[in-house]
This record gives structure tokens, sequence and C-alpha cells, in this order.
């Protein structure tokens, strides 16, 4: 079990206090916010040492408490031929910071942000009901998955919206294997930033053909509506991946926001290898991947040293601040 502890001596921080002792003294100088004196300990820059240790405290505390952060496969039923899934939009209070008792008016599939992972297998017969329990209609638009146009899921263009009480099917065929999405197509800038949205990802038949992994995860990038998050979270109430040395593990962003995100990973370099669910010609290395509003992007991770590495968007206001770390920042934490 990876805990708190396991944290502190992988990142070589003597536990209990988390001090950098192994690094040169720091000086703070201009970096201090306005107002703010200049003299560690016990003055304002002791203050804001403080604050950001008290958040990466919590994120440590929270290590796997957080069970349904990595999301869960929504089950299907089979029939006629059909994998069937079922899905209700519906307005929920969600928490981005669990157990801190504020909560927003998300719109939401199935109650959750994101929605439950739609997971298939190329060449399934797909077929999802939707239910609309919002006070506004909807619609399903299926994110980078070909399929017949009238299931396209655009109001007005395809088929008429869901209104709110009514239900519509959707039914395709998953032809292209790869990492996709669900979202609403419908006054779009309110109902996918509030939450109407999810992972929709079709494995390939022959495995072959993407690069060997083992371990598979998801982060969603979100902003606006629900605030600047990965996977519905906001640090320090998101998780950390957490692998075993010499594991290579396949990440998929997904950037269901409205702004970009250079995803920086430290310490271990990405093989990005598929963009928006096709792979490659020639994967390429990186340590930051930008992933623009509706873009995805597969990678994989040779876990090759050990540690605690800081994993977090790079443009830094959505990362951290004087009062520490926030919103799109997690780890990779190599045992
Ligand atoms: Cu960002």
């Amino acid at each position: 079990m990876f805990n708190r502890r396991n944290f502190l001596k992988l990142a070589g921080l003597a536990a209990p206090t988390i001090g950098l002792a192994s690094c040169a003294p720091q000086t703070v100088t201009t970096e201090m916010p306005m107002g703010a004196g200049t003299q560690q300990g016990g003055t304002a820059a002791g203050d804001m040492d403080a604050m950001h240790e008290k958040g990466v405290k919590t994120f440590l505390d929270n290590i796997g408490k957080d069970k349904a952060f990595w999301g869960t496969p929504l089950k299907s039923d089979d029939k006629d031929g059909f994998k069937v899934f079922e899905i209700t939009c519906k307005e929920a209070d969600w928490e981005t910071a669990p157990g801190s008792g504020t909560s927003i008016k998300a719109m939401t599939y199935n109650g959750i942000v994101p929605g439950p992972e739609i997971r298939v297998t190329e060449g399934d017969n797909v077929r999802v009901i939707v239910h609309n329990e919002l006070g506004q209609s909807t619609a399903v638009h299926w994110h980078g998955v070909l399929l017949p146009n009238k299931m396209d899921g655009v109001p007005f263009i395809t088929q008429p919206p869901i209104k709110h009480g009514e239900s519509f099917t959707y039914e395709f065929t998953a032809r292209n294997p790869g990492s996709h999405m669900y979202h609403s197509h419908h006054n779009a800038v309110e109902q996918v930033t509030k939450g109407l949205l999810g992972p929709f990802i079709i494995e390939p038949k022959d495995k072959t053909k993407d690069p060997a992994y083992d371990a598979d995860y998801t982060l969603v990038l979100n902003d606006t509506g629900i605030g600047l998050t990965l996977n519905g979270r906001g640090f320090p109430y998101t998780q950390p991946i957490v692998a075993t040395k010499g594991q290579k593990v396949r990440i998929r962003y997904m950037n269901e926001g409205l702004l970009i995100h250079p995803m920086h990973l430290h310490g271990l370099e990405q093989l990005i290898f598929a963009k928006d669910g096709w792979n490659l010609p020639t994967p390429y290395y990186g340590d930051t991947v930008v992933v623009g509003p509706g873009e995805r992007y597969d990678v994989i991770v040779d876990c090759h040293t050990e540690g605690a590495w800081a994993f977090h968007c790079h443009i830094l206001s959505h990362a951290e601040s004087a009062q520490g770390m926030f919103g799109m920042v997690t780890a990779l934490v190599v045992q």
C-alpha cells in the first residue's frame, strides 16, 4: 500500500517535517507578493512556506482515499448484438475538493465528473441510451468517433435536441480505435465545462498496434465551469499515478476545457505515440505535452527512476500561487 510515509521516503524528505535539506539555501527576494517581508521564519515568507506545506500534506494524506479518481468503465448489457450503455444527464453537487464542505452545481452524466468511462473494442456495435433530466435540452457528441452522420449528436444539424424528460438512442459500430471523448454539443460552453463530458475509449482488436504498457490511466483536463481540474478534482485533492520501477505507464490526456494545458512531467520522459486516437507514424519524446481543447494525446512513460515526480500543467497560473500548488497538479510516484 502506497502512503504518505513511502512518498516522503521516495521524495528524499525527512518525515515528518518537509524540508529540502539537500538543496542549496533558498533566498527569497523578488518573488514575494506585494507587501510581504523577505525574512524567513515567523514572517510572511515563513507563512507562505507553511501554506505550501499544508497543501502538500493534504495531498499526501489523501493518497489512495479517492477510489473514484481514475474512473471505472461503465457496465454494458449485451442485447441484439449490441453493447448497450445507459447514461442520465442530471445536475448534481460536485466537490472538486472532497471533504472541504464546498460543492458546485455540476451538470453530470450519471452524477459524476468526468462522466463514466465508456470502453469498447474495435468492431463492437454500440448502443447508448441517453436520458435527459436537466432543466435544459442537450445532445451527446461522440468526439473523434467515426460514425453515421445522424448519430453525430449536433442539435438541428443531425437530430432534434433531447428535451428535459426525453431520451435518445445512439447506435454505431466502433470503427477507429483510440482515445476519444463524449460530451454535450448543446449550450456547450456551460454544459461541457460544468461536467457533461467523459472518456470514450475504443480498444484496438489487435493490441500489438499500440506500444506495450503495464498500466493505463486517463487524465481529463478541464477549466472554466468546474475550475482547473484533473479528472474533476483540483490539487491537493487529485491522486498520483503510482508505479513500480521499470513499469511502462500509458497516460491518455483528454482536454475538455476552453484553454490549452501543457502537461509537464518531471524526471521521466513521455513518448507521445498517438494524437486524437490516431497512432503517429513516428512517435516522439517530450517532457511537456501541449493539449489543446478537444485534443487527446496518448503517451508512454518508462518509469526508470524512483522518486515522487511532480506532474502538472505548466501554465503556472493553473498550478501554483503564493498560497501553494492548486488546480492541475498531481504526481507520478515510482517505487
Ligand atoms: Cu493548464
